[in-house]
């Protein structure tokens, strides 16, 4: 059976979230990056790089990198999240890099400390700057979303997983969206998925 390693409070939410969407058939290895969990030695030969998500598929191909999980289960598993033109399977590609190279950073600097570090260990003036140099890539998704409903195509695909899954910290970190009304009625429909709120919760 296929193995999701990670806890659902991790990055290896995305990976549920797109293994929750195709209907797999997986187990769920809640493994744990701040008690140790993910520098074991038996943990290490899956992920030399000691965190999580970890994917071993059914055959015992390994995939680390949530982003890149996502699109093999995609790809590999039939269940209309890959798209189908070469283009848009392009674009999906293009849209995961450009969260996790233009976004992912900046945004979990204002989610980390503006609410998941201790509040003594926080740094204001960090959000705010990170928060500045997010308004540039913001706009950018907000201009593309404004004649679209999807990041791809003309269907829900694992380009929205993969992206509304780095975005989702603005709704958690209460990022004012109100500037790029686009993003946030993207975002607001691609996370009031149930498969995403069970991703993210384990509850129905
Ligand atoms: N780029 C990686 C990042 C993975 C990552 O940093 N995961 C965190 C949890 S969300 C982790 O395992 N951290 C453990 C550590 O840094 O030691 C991905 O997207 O899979």
């Amino acid at each position: 059976m296929i193995k999701i390693y990670g806890v659902r409070q991790s990055r290896a939410m995305r990976a549920l979230w797109v293994a929750e969407e195709l209907g797999l058939q997986y187990e769920h290895i809640p493994t744990s990056f701040s008690d140790g969990d993910t520098q074991k030695k038996d943990y290490l030969t899956l992920n030399p790089n000691g965190r999580v998500p970890v994917l071993v598929d059914e055959d015992g191909t390994v995939i680390w990198e949530s982003q890149a999980i996502n699109i093999y289960l995609a790809m590999k598993y039939d269940g209309g999240l890959w798209p189908t033109s070469l283009a848009d399977q392009g674009n999906a590609v293009q849209w995961s890099f450009w969260v996790m190279t233009e976004i992912e950073t900046l945004l979990l600097d204002v989610l980390l400390h503006r609410r998941a570090l201790p509040e003594d260990q926080r740094d204001p003036e960090l959000v705010l700057t990170s928060l500045e140099e997010l308004k540039a890539p913001f706009s950018v998704i907000n201009k593309h979303l404004e004649d679209r409903e999807f990041v791809v195509g003309n269907s829900f695909s694992v380009a929205d997983i993969n992206v509304a899954s780095v975005f989702s910290w603005a709704l958690v970190s209460k990022v004012d969206l109100d500037p790029y009304p686009s993003l946030e009625g993207w975002l607001k429909n691609i996370t009031s998925r149930p498969k995403f709120k069970l991703a993210a919760t384990g509850k129905r």
